[in-house]
């Protein structure tokens, strides 16, 4: 958090919750906006609402207390909740350092590789977000015609690493010095001694880990 950036109460996130397994969008807009008028970090907002909203959105799913249509409608919810950072977003002044984020095949959670886009953005760097299940073939390509300074991976789902890492070697074969960052919620549960064996590939935990790196880039 910066020097002059709020403060997230527990009270606004507990309504946020509360709002958001309800499907109320309007009354999750209205405590954003609250949170927003309050200068807090977008970071801060991104990991203390909306992440921590739906990692207990996930839990309640998980122990069958939430159905899978109220689980896609905060997760609908959450994506349009990002346009309200937007602004400050567009308003970033350019450094000229351009990264592609993107998920592997047969990765469909989305939401957190955006949230690092958007952070690259109002960091100054073109974040180029190819998405959910990118298709390796397309990836490579991708690289190719935009020549970026960083590729950033997303997993989220343990049972696709082994998608991710064929994904590191084909990048790798074919790019040998694009820097490659990986992140994401499947490293909770494994998968950090396989990146630790690619020398040149970085494992990130956070969003604020990831901008005190490219900070410095
Ligand atoms: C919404 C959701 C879905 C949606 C996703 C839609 C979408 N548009 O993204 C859908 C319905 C597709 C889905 C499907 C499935 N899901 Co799901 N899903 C979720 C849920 C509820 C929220 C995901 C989310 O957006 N989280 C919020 C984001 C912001 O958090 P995040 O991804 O961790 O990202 C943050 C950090 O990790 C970091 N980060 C992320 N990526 C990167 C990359 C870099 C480079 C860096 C630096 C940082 C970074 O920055 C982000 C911001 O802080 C989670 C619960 C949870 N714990 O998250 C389950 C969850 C991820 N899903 C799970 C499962 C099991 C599944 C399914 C297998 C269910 C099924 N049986 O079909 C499928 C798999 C589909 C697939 N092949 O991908 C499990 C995974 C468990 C595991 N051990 O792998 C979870 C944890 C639920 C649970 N509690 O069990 N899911």
């Amino acid at each position: 958090m910066s020097a002059d950036s709020g403060a997230i109460t527990e009270a606004a996130f507990q309504s946020y919750l509360a709002y958001l397994i309800a499907g109320d969008r309007n009354k999750c807009r209205e405590v954003v906006e609250d949170i927003l008028r309050d200068n807090v970090d977008t970071k801060d907002l991104y990991v203390g609402v909306f992440q921590r909203a739906l990692y207990r959105v996930g839990e309640l799913w998980e122990c069958n207390q939430l159905s899978v249509a109220r689980e896609h409608i905060a997760t609908a919810i959450t994506e349009s909740m990002l346009s309200l950072v937007y602004p400050s977003i567009f308003a970033a002044e350019h450094c000229g350092r351009k990264a592609i984020v993107a998920c592997a095949a047969n990765e469909y959670h989305q939401l957190g590789g955006k949230m690092v886009a958007d952070i690259l953005e109002l960091n100054g760097w073109d974040g180029l977000f190819s998405g959910a299940n990118t298709p390796a073939k397309d990836l490579l390509e991708l690289i190719n015609n935009t020549n970026p300074n960083l590729l950033c991976l997303s997993l989220s789902v343990q049972s696709g690493l082994p998608t991710l890492l064929l994904l590191l070697d084909n990048v790798r074969t074919e790019f040998p010095d694009l820097p490659i960052i990986v992140g994401g919620q499947a490293f909770r549960w494994g998968g950090r001694e396989n990146i630790a064996s690619y020398p040149d590939v970085r494992l990130v935990e956070t969003i604020h880990e990831l901008e005190r790196l490219i900070k410095d880039w």
